[in-house]
This record gives structure tokens, C-alpha cells and sequence, in this order.
């Protein structure tokens, strides 16, 4: 009944010679619906589907328009009902990195509070150079109803709300005011979507008015448009300049960061290592570049890395850095790479990441650049030497790896066991995904990765509450493939939310759930910098001392999670952790794991160190202790702006 009279409907809209008339939100919807992006020959869908929370500020417009198209053909932009518009926009996120930036999801809010709860992953999803395609409702471009619900006013200008505050965290932004503006604003949102070097959250802000006001739209904007995912190849002088330097190297050393894997050039960079000996270290968003186990991986670099990568970081006089946008955590707060005369050439098809580091800017596509490298390097590799000292540094840290993932703690099990019987029991195509906490640290230095889409931590914005959501999306991106999220009891409590979209959309997740009450992470942290875990234990407050050190909360998030709709398996020991897994792996529905850890078990040690200003002056003494250690290090940090003969600028 419901159809016929949508037929009847969408039979009403009036044509008027090469024109149709539609509100914006359904014009939107049939132009997100045939755009499609295409690189090196592969065709997919760019805007493959949609999330949403309807609220008065979308519900008339796009929620009005997605009904029409799922009724008219489910496929045309399938829509999602997500829990929270932060978690949304973080699975739009997993399921865009998941596909190499190729394909990502577009997600509605209504206005206020439903759209400034896509901040924050906007910000995630810029920071970290991937696409989301987000469409917050908007006031009343008319202001006839001002100020309505949910509505800031600004005294100085009525032409300033919430939605601004996307501005700073957006790549493209613009508020549709009037409905031609869609015209020009539609395709420029998906240019920047489709721009390696631009990407990032793109914000398209929808008047509710403007949503649903008709217009006549050209029939040519909903042509089927595919936009082109470019490849940049390196300028012939920089290439030329690259390649002397890493031939007058002794001590290279590759970084292989996010854009390796989504440019697809993870092959190349196999190519080149094995081709030189180059050793090959690993960003967090680059880790999985090269199997664990290939002779020329030396593993995680940086803060959370392996010994093995920063024995090499700290004499290395050329770095070569691959689609990596050097975070503190990478250069070890600009610590690790140590010698004086160190010299970096940045391959990255981002400008701004090409020059940092005071680098030879090598602005190109990964894998189009590696290729060229391995064409001006041919006939050249590293002393043998200097391959065997990888190789036996790197096979040091495995064995490490190894203790580490069978320490034989007892119960409750150390977090690097747990992680250890995680990695035993996935395959070699699952994806592990993590954000924030204690873990990913850990899992950057001892996850074994095997597949260059198999290790999937979110740490440009190290979010906490992306966990189950990201996991969601990558899920979403890649339905062959077991996914595998760890998350902490604090990133849980913040946001476990989509375990019930999840569940309502039989997208089958395996959380594992570590309960260390509280925050691990920067308890160890508040400890290093001489603030005594401070507030980084979830505890009843202590009667007596009037302080939260009391016993710990009653908190039981197995029992959350079973009433999300999650299948829930409790594990005490790692026996226990395994068999669970694999029950989990063998059953189609989301299923959690909980198993509570030792939250005082630090992982094996990096040797590296990460820039936490302590107070300069302290009644504690624990803070002032700190505070020398503190300033030892800090004489060891670097200004890289060393643009000394090693390589040249052409
Ligand atoms: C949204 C957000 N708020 C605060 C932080 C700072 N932070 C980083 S880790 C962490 C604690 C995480 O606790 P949990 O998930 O239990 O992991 P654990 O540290 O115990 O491993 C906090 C508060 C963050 N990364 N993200
Ligand atoms: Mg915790």
C-alpha cells in the first residue's frame, strides 16, 4: 500500500523538458547514488551508503528522501540506523580506510546536538586523511521560525551556527542555502572526497527548509559520474635527487606510513626492500605494509615500537618515509632518529607531509613513487652487513614477541597474552582493530600482521568509542573477512553503542573486551610523569580519605554487552580466551568476549620515549623526579631541520 503510493509519488514528479523536479534532499540522494570513483580501471561506488539519526533537522528532508529510494530500489543509497552520530561517522571511517579510500558512506544528522556529535569524527576522519561524506541539518536558511529548537544564537550574526564548528575539521565544507548551490557544491565535495592529498571529512550543512524545498533540477547532475583517483608520478629532478641520496647511504632506512597501504604499494615496497635490503619500519596506520615475517621488516617505529626499528632509527642517516605524516608517536616526539647528520626523504603524495622534517620533498603517489625508485635504484643495495644486523635485530624482537605472548602470568592474564591468543586464533586475512588505550601501543609492537588490511588501529585521533564502531564499518567494507575489535573497559563505557547496530544488521563482530578497570594506559603514563595514576582507576569513592581508591565498581559489562543483543562468552585465563574466540569465530552472530587483565603488566619496552611536558614546579616529589628525567630526554630531542649535502635539492 505504502509503495503504490510512492509510485504514484515519485509518477508526480513533474518533467519539464530536460529538468526534474525534486526537493534537495532527494536531488542529494540521487547524486550521491550514481557517483562512483575509478583507479587504475576499478570502477565501486563512492558513496556506497548511508547512516543516519533522524531529528526535525533531517527527518522531512533526507530522511524523507532515502525513504522514497529504498522503496523505489533498496540499493539506490541503503540506509543505516546507527545509535550515536559520533559512532556513525566513525564506522563511515572504518569502512572508508578498509577500502583504501576508494568507497566511503555518507552520514544525516538532524541539527544541534545530533550533528555536533559528528565533530569529533570529523576531526578522526580528517586527522587520519580518510573520506566521510557527512550531511548535518541545518537552521532555517529562511529564518522565519528563528530561533528553533536546538538553534545557537549568535548575538553578532545570524548567519553563524553549530555546524560551524565543523568548519576547522572539514576538508571541503558549505552550507546549502539556496538549492542551486547544490549545482556547484555536490561535485566539489566529491573532488575533495576523491583527492588523495585533499581528503578528510567533507560537510555538505542542509537547512532543514532547504531540504525540502523544490527545485528543477538538470537532468545531467544525475548522470553517472566517475571521478578519478589520481596517481601523481614524482618529478623527474626529486626523483633523480632521492635516488643519490639513498645510494650515497650507509645506514637507510625505509618508514612505511598509511599511504603505502592505500595507495596499494605494498608490492612495490616488497619490491624495493628485497631489491636494496633496505629494512622497512612501521607507522601505526603503515603497519601491515610487509608481512611480520618478510626479511626486511624490523616492525613498529617510534614510541610504540620495536627494538629491532629504533636500533635502526637511531644511526640511520637517510629515512626514506612513505605516505607518513610523522607523528610524535613515529619520530618518538623527534627523539629517535638520532644521528647528527640525518637526512629524510619523503615520499608522500601530500605536499605538506613531503616537506616536514625539513625532507626532500618527493610529491608522488606510493606506489608510482616506489616503482620509480626501484627503476633509479637498480644495481644498488645496502652492505650486507647492515641487512644481517636487521634481520638479527629483528628476529631478537620476535623472540620477544614471543615471551611476551606466552608469559604464563597466571590469572588474570597479562594484555600481551591476550593479545598473543588473539593472534594465534585469527587467520591470516582478519582484521584486528583497536584506537586508544593501552592497546594499541601493544599491538603496534607484537600484533603480527600477515595481510596489508589485517591490522586496523585508529591512531591519528587514538579515539576512544571508535573500537566497535570502526569495527563496524570495516566489517561493513570487508563481509569476508573476521574482524576483531579490542577495546578497553573505558573505550566500552564511552561507546559500545553500535553493538546494537550491529546486531540489527547481522554484521558479525568479535569484541574482545579487556576489563582492567580503569585506564591502563595513562595510569602508567600519570605515574611516569609523577601524578601517581591519579584518577585513572574506576573506584568507589573512598569514604575516609574522601579520595577514589575505594574498592572497585561494581561495574559488569559482560552483562552490558548480553543486554545489547551481544552473544557474551566470559574467559578467565588464556585457555579460556582461546577457546571462547573460537567459538566465537565458528557462530555468525556478534559475539563479546570479556576477559578482565593485569592492568600492571607492561608490554616489552621500546626504548624510546614520547613528550609529556611534566610540571617544572611540584609540592610532590614524585613530580620533581620526574620532571629531571624529563628534562634529560628533552635534551635529546631533535629540531630535524637539517638540510645539510646528504641529499640533495635539485
Ligand atoms: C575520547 C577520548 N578521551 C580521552 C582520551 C585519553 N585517553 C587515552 S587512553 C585512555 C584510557 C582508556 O582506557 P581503556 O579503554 O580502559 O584502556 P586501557 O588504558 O585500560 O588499556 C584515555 C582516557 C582519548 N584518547 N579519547
Ligand atoms: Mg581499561
Amino acid at each position: 500500500m505504502r509503495l503504490s503510493c510512492l509510485t504514484a509519488a515519485v509518477g508526480r514528479t513533474e518533467r519539464m523538458g530536460d529538468t526534474t523536479r525534486l526537493t534537495v534532499a532527494q536531488a542529494l540522494v540521487r547524486f550521491l547514488a550514481a557517483q562512483y570513483s575509478e583507479r587504475d580501471g576499478t570502477e565501486q561506488r563512492l558513496i556506497a551508503g548511508c547512516f543516519g539519526i533522524f531529528g526535525h533537522g533531517n527527518v522531512a528532508g533526507v530522511g524523507q528522501a532515502l525513504l522514497e529510494a529504498e522503496l523505489d530500489d533498496p540499493s539506490r543509497l541503503p540506509y543505516y540506523l546507527a545509535r550515536n552520530e559520533q559512532g556513525m561517522v566513525h564506522a563511515a571511517v572504518g569502512y572508508a580506510r578498509m577500502k583504501d579510500r576508494l568507497s566511503t558512506l555518507a552520514c544525516t544528522s538532524s541539527i544541534g546536538p545530533g550533528a555536533t556529535n559528528m565533530v569529533t569524527g570529523a576531526a578522526l576522519a580528517t586527522i587520519n586523511r580518510l573520506p566521510v561524506l557527512l550531511l548535518p541539518g541545518d537552521i532555517f536558511s529562511t529564518r522565519v521560525a528563528s530561533p528553533v529548537l536546538q538553534e545557537l544564537e549568535d548575538p553578532a550574526s545570524l548567519d553563524v551556527s553549530v555546524n560551524d564548528a565543523f568548519r576547522p575539521v572539514s576538508r571541503f565544507f558549505d552550507r546549502i542555502n539556496r538549492p542551486e548551490q547544490l549545482l556547484a557544491s555536490a561535485p566539489a565535495a566529491m573532488r575533495v572526497l576523491t583527492d588523495p592529498a585533499e581528503t578528510g571529512a567533507v560537510t555538505l550543512a542542509l537547512p532543514q527548509d532547504v531540504q525540502a524545498e523544490a527545485f528543477d533540477w538538470p537532468d545531467e547532475l544525475f548522470a553517472r559520474r566517475v571521478w578519478h583517483v589520481r596517481r601523481p608520478v614524482p618529478e623527474p629532478e626529486v626523483l633523480a635527487a632521492a635516488a643519490e641520496g639513498l645510494r650515497g647511504a650507509r645506514r637507510p632506512l625505509i618508514v612505511a606510513g598509511g599511504g603505502t597501504i592505500y595507495s596499494g604499494a605494498t608490492d612495490a615496497l616488497r619490491e624495493l626492500a628485497e631489491a636494496t635490503g633496505i629494512p622497512v619500519a612501521e607507522t601505526q596506520a603503515g603497519k601491515g605494509s610487509l608481512p611480520y615475517d618478510h626479511p626486511a621488516s624490523v616492525g613498529a617505529i617510534g614510541a610504540t615500537g620495536t627494538t629491532a626499528a629504533n636500533a635502526l632509527a637511531r644511526d640511520a642517516d637517510v629515512v626514506l618515509g612513505v605516505g607518513t605524516r610523522w607523528s610524535d608517536f613515529t619520530t618518538a616526539s623527534r627523539s629517535v632518529f638520532a644521528a647528527a647528520d640525518v637526512r629524510f626523504v619523503n615520499l608522500n603524495v601530500t605536499a605538506v607531509d613531503a616537506a616536514k622534517h625539513a625532507g626532500l620533498a618527493l610529491v608522488a603517489d606510493a606506489r608510482r613513487g616506489l616503482e620509480a625508485l626501484g627503476e633509479a635504484l637498480e644495481g644498488w643495495s645496502v652492505e650486507p652487513e647492515y641487512r644481517e644486523r636487521a634481520a638479527a635485530l629483528a628476529a631478537e624482537w620476535d623472540e620477544t614477541v614471543e615471551r611476551a605472548y606466552t608469559l604464563g602470568h597466571g590469572t588474570p592474564p597479562a594484555q600481551s597474552e591476550v593479545i598473543g591468543a588473539v593472534n594465534r586464533v585469527s587467520g591470516p586475512r582478519d582484521v584486528v582493530v583497536c584506537a586508544a588505550g593501552s592497546m594499541p601501543g601493544d599491538l603496534h609492537k607484537l600484533w603480527r600482521t600477515r595481510d596489508p588490511k589485517g591490522y586496523h588501529v585508529e591512531y591519528g585521533y587514538s579515539c576512544m568509542g571508535y573500537e566497535i564502531a570502526g569495527g563496524l564499518g570495516v566489517k561493513m567494507a570487508a563481509p569476508d573477512r573476521e574482524v576483531f575489535v579490542l577495546v578497553g573497559d573505558g573505550s566500552y563505557l564511552m561507546m559500545a553503542q553500535e553493538l546494537v547496530t550491529a546486531v540489527q544488521e547481522g554484521i558479525k563482530l568479535t569484541v574482545v573486551l579487556v576489563q582492567n578497570h580503569g585506564f591502563a594506559s595513562i595510569g602508567a603514563l600519570s605515574e611516569s610523569v609523577g601524578s601517581q595514576r591519579f584518577g585513572t582507576r574506576y573506584r568507589y569513592r573512598d569514604p575516609d580519605t574522601g579520595r577514589l581508591e575505594g574498592d572497585t565498581l561494581p561495574v559488569d559489562l559482560a552483562a552490558n554487552a548480553a543486554s545489547l543483543g551481544a552473544e557474551v562468552v566470559d574467559a578467565a585465563t588464556i585457555e579460556d580466551l582461546e577457546a571462547a574466540l573460537r567459538r566465537a569465530q565458528a557462530s555468525s552472530r556478534t559475539t563479546v568476549v570479556h576477559v578482565e587483565t593485569d592492568p600492571l603488566v607492561p608490554a616489552p619496552s621500546s626504548e624510546a620515549w614520547w613528550d609529556v611536558p611534566v610540571a617544572e614546579v611540584a609540592a610532590l616529589d614524585t613530580t620533581l623526579e620526574a620532571r629531571s628525567t624529563y628534562e634529560r630526554h628533552k635534551r635529546r630531542q631533535r629540531t630535524y631541520l637539517n638540510t645539510q649535502d646528504k641529499v640533495k635539492t635539485p
